[in-house]
């Protein structure tokens, strides 16, 4: 579909990767509201809550406008000149580098970042200071699927897009609750139903969701069993006939030793794993068998697990095993959580990677960026670095000094908060980038950085279904607060690095877009020009080519041999087992009204009523079983902390099973972080913690009193 112009005022939303275009109504200099046009791709006009109040998070009393410096953690801030802040952090960041060398220091960032401060964030940590020790909040979240898509198809990146929704008539939805977390998207589900009643929705999730309340089958599967009930469902798709053998024969490898182990499955065992009665495996394969267009959104249930990548693989092989993929309608579709983790990927952020999908372990790759970076050879290090939960670990160990943070708020949203705040408290230097204080983590500090947000700055993002957008400046940003990309700009010249002088984001872009130039994401041909009136969807090789919606139409994939791979999914349950003491499985998530950490949606009155406290969802079996009743206070306990909740009794949640949301946190009093009690125990391929899962006991609080 041909996208719309952009017009006047428009922008990109932005909370989470849907990516919706949204209006700035404005009166005089600021904005008054957000509206959206009917002919604006992707969202049609349609806007969720969170987007539609976005005029309320610019103006308010807590915005970081002015850079902020202490010399000690117990003094208070001092506001300080962009010169001071800067001059500090460069000499700092020099001192350390001398006494300890660059793999002392390390970057955190965000997929809330837009692409040029990506860029730019990599050039220069993992470029002029030499270490890859730069992750971001994607790790968090989006790790597992890039690692999925790149052992089973050769490359990162949805082969799929939004249309395809127009020609799907199945639509499995596993661990992700779209109805909250990607509304708008979920809407252009429904309107498919609503037009085509032959089209199903499978809801895979233990809780009953929104999402589930609205599906055509509910799979309430135990927590962290997916790839038992993935294989069973392939193990009677290959009972029934119901594979493509052409389809596996001219495009795939890897077939026969995966159907040598479903034949090696037992579905029963299977179904008790899962907690399901053994028909479900084929109600669902009955469906996907008889599907013309089979289209799999995956989110959050798939990736924070230890076996996240395995869920992932074993989703993309039911697509592989049935041909449903590279073609209209169909494929595996993960959906990217913030606005632009899809760009921050692109861009290389994550602490294996280099622009345009390139790898810090491939010798041409790092070649390549010394060579647009302006670099000398060599200088790019050719070890991964730390990832997230390993920088605040090394920080806590003392072995890493310097922690820059932009754009995430670390110490309300990593598991086990209680080491995040000690690597913090041990840390030489602390600097935090970002548009309020305090935050959790701006209390930590050493060095605050006032950064322009959403409509103050010029961007671009990239949204789940690879459409690179360009954000407008609607209004000017209060005080110094300054753009990303132009922060790291500045320190790296205090530094004393050449090449980061960039008369504007479009600069930057261009230099960017020239480093994708080949790649797999190649953006080569989104010129300024185009970006300014258009949005386009990579791979866009060229300035005339038009952008391609599908990805693997050829069938052809970016692996060594073409083809893509079957591989065997690893199935193990969740790592803490659950035992007399913590009897409980906690699952954490979100709510339709708040985004994250609370930072934004926290101040708009309107959500905050949709949902005004944090609670916790207990079967009312449990709650009887423990004594509890509707609203009241308790405390969650793990073996590594505890959280205050309230209590909320619903046939939503297994028995079994509790559900808590981590938006509350230290700034809404004591004991509200649920990233006190959860676990940082990660997949040791994505290296992505397991925030679905940990073992807890629920105390009321009136015992302890
Ligand atoms: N309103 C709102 N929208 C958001 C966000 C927000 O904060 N608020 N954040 C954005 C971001 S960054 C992200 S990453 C996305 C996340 O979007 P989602 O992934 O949809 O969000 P979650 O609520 O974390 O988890 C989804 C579901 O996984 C289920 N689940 C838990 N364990 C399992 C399991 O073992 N198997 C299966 N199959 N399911 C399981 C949970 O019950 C939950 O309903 O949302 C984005 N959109
Ligand atoms: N228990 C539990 N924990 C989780 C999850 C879960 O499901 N359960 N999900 C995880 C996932 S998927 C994610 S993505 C993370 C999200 O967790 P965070 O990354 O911590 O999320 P936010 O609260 O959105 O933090 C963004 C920060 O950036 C600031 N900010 C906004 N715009 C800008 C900007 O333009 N520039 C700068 N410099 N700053 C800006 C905001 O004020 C805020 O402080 O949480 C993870 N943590
Ligand atoms: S669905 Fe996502 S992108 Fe669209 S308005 Fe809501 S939060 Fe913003
Ligand atoms: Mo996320």
């Amino acid at each position: 579909m041909r996208t719309s112009k952009i017009r006047p005022n428009e922008t990109i939303c932005p909370y989470c990767g849907v990516g919706c275009r949204v209006t700035a109504v404005m009166e005089g200099n600021k904005i008054s509201r957000i509206t959206a046009h009917d002919d604006s791709r992707p969202n049609f006009g349609k806007l969720c809550p969170k987007g539609a109040y976005l005029a309320r998070v610019l103006d308010t009393p807590d915005r970081l406008a002015f850079p902020h410096l202490r010399m000690g953690r117990k003094d208070e801030f001092s506001r300080v000149s962009w010169d001071m802040a800067v001059a500090y952090i460069a000499w700092k960041l020099n001192d350390i580098l001398q006494k300890y060398g660059p793999n002392a220091v390390a970057f955190y960032g965000s997929g809330q970042l837009d692409t040029e401060a990506c860029y730019i964030s990599g050039k220069l940590f993992k470029g002029y200071i030499g270490t890859n020790n730069t992750d971001s909040n994607s790790r968090l979240c989006m790790s597992s699927a890039v690692v999925g898509y790149r052992l089973s198809l050769g490359s990162d990146g949805p082969p799929t897009c939004y249309d395809d929704i127009n020609d799907a008539d199945l639509f499995l939805i596993l661990g992700a609750n779209m109805a909250e977390n990607h509304p708008v998207l979920f809407q252009l589900i429904k309107q498919r139903c609503k037009k085509n009643p032959n089209a199903r929705i499978v809801v895979v999730d233990p809780r009953r969701t929104p999402t589930a309340d609205q599906a055509h089958i509910h799979i309430p599967l135990k927590p962290g069993s997916d790839i038992a009930f993935l294989s069973g469902v392939a193990k009677v798709l290959l009972e029934r006939g119901r594979v493509d053998r052409p389809f596996i024969l001219r495009h795939t490898t890897g077939f026969t030793e995966f159907e040598k182990y479903l034949h090696t499955l037992n579905l029963q065992e299977l179904a008790n794993r899962c907690d399901l009665h053994l028909g479900r495996f084929g109600e669902v394969a009955q469906l996907i068998g008889d599907s013309k267009g089979f289209l799999s959104f995956y989110a959050m249930g798939a990736n924070q697990s230890t076996v996240g990548v395995w869920k992932n693989i074993a989703i993309i092989n039911l697509h592989l095993l049935t041909g449903q993929i590279g073609k209209s309608g169909a494929g595996p579709f993960s959906l990217t959580g913030q606005p632009n983790a899809m760009g921050g990927r692109e861009a290389g952020y994550l602490s294996h990677q280099l622009p345009g999908y390139r790898f810090v372990d491939n010798p041409q790759h790092r070649q390549e960026m010394e060579k647009i970076w302006k670099l000398p050879p060599g200088s790019i290090s050719p070890q991964p670095g730390l990832t997230a939960i390993e920088i605040f670990e090394s920080l806590e160990e003392g072995r890493l000094k310097a922690l820059w943070i932009a754009a995430t708020n670390p110490a309300a949203s990593m598991p086990d908060l209680n080491l995040v705040q000690k690597a913090l408290r041990r840390a030489e230097l602390v600097v935090v980038q970002d548009i309020y204080h305090p935050t959790e983590t701006t209390l930590y500090a050493d060095v605050l950085l006032p950064a322009a947000q959403w409509g103050e700055k010029i961007g671009t993002s990239t949204n789940s279904e690879r459409l690179v957008t360009r954000s407008q400046k609607l209004v000017d940003p209060p005080g110094e607060a300054r753009p990303d990309w132009w922060i790291f700009c500045r320190v790296a010249k205090a530094m004393g690095f050449r090449n980061f002088d960039y008369p504007s984001a479009e600069a930057v872009w261009d230099e960017y877009r020239r480093a994708t130039r080949g790649t797999l994401c190649d953006q080569w041909g989104m010129t300024n020009g185009r970006l300014r009136r258009i949005s386009l969807q990579w791979p866009c090789p060229h300035p005339l080519h038009p952008g391609t919606p599908r990805r693997y139409t050829d069938h052809r994939f970016p692996t060594p041999n073409g083809r893509a791979h079957f591989l065997v999914p690893l199935h193990q349950p969740p790592v803490e087992e659950l035992c007399s003491q913590y009897p409980l499985s906690l699952t954490t998530g979100r709510i339709a009204s708040q985004w994250h950490t609370m930072t934004r949606t926290g101040k708009v009155p309107e959500l905050i009523r949709m949902a005004p406290e944090p609670f916790v969802e207990i079967h009312p079996g449990d709650a009887h079983k423990y004594g509890l009743s509707e609203g009241e206070e308790v405390l969650l306990h793990s073996r590594r902390g505890s959280a205050r909740v309230k209590v909320r009794i619903t046939d939503r949640i297994k028995p079994g099973v509790l559900f808590a949301t981590f938006h509350w946190n230290d700034l809404f009093g004591p004991d509200r972080a649920i990233n006190d009690v959860t676990l940082r125990n990660f997949d040791p391929l994505s290296k992505q913690p397991e925030l679905k899962h940990c073992a807890v006991r629920i105390e009321k609080i009136s015992f302890k009193e």
